[in-house]
């Protein structure tokens, strides 16, 4: 999608540190860091958030848990553990609007986070 800061990502005119790919999914390290390990997972389809999955989104939105998986293996996560976050909307803090999985590992993390 056009001005759309993740597109541009994955079409490669904006450079990443890109982790893992597929033919669906696109990971890369996050620009402002606030773990140890902070990799942002994301659909090459753009879709806006959780907020914004329709029907036809059902079988995307499924393989991301299983891609996110794949990430947090591919960065050494999944023995200690690893927290996924999906800001979504104004009130949660989303700043990019094409759906993204923050994976955050690497340090002790306390909870409740918010
Ligand atoms: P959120 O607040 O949930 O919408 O998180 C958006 C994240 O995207 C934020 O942690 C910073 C990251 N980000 C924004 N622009 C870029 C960029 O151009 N490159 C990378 N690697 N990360 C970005």
């Amino acid at each position: 999608m056009e001005d759309c800061i993740f597109c541009k990502i994955i079409a490669g005119e904006i450079p990443s540190t890109k982790v893992w790919e597929d033919d669906n999914f696109f990971a890369f390290k996050d620009i402002n860091p606030v773990a140890p390990v902070h990799v942002l997972v994301i659909p090459k389809k753009h879709i806006q958030s959780i907020a914004d999955l329709t029907p036809d989104d059902v079988a995307v939105a499924g393989k991301m848990l299983y891609a996110i998986q794949k990430v947090a293996q591919v960065m050494g996560l999944d023995k200690d553990g690893f927290r996924v976050v999906f800001n979504t909307g104004e009130k949660a803090g989303q700043t990019v609007h094409h759906m993204h999985a923050h994976i955050l590992g690497g340090k002790e993390m306390a909870w409740p986070g918010v």
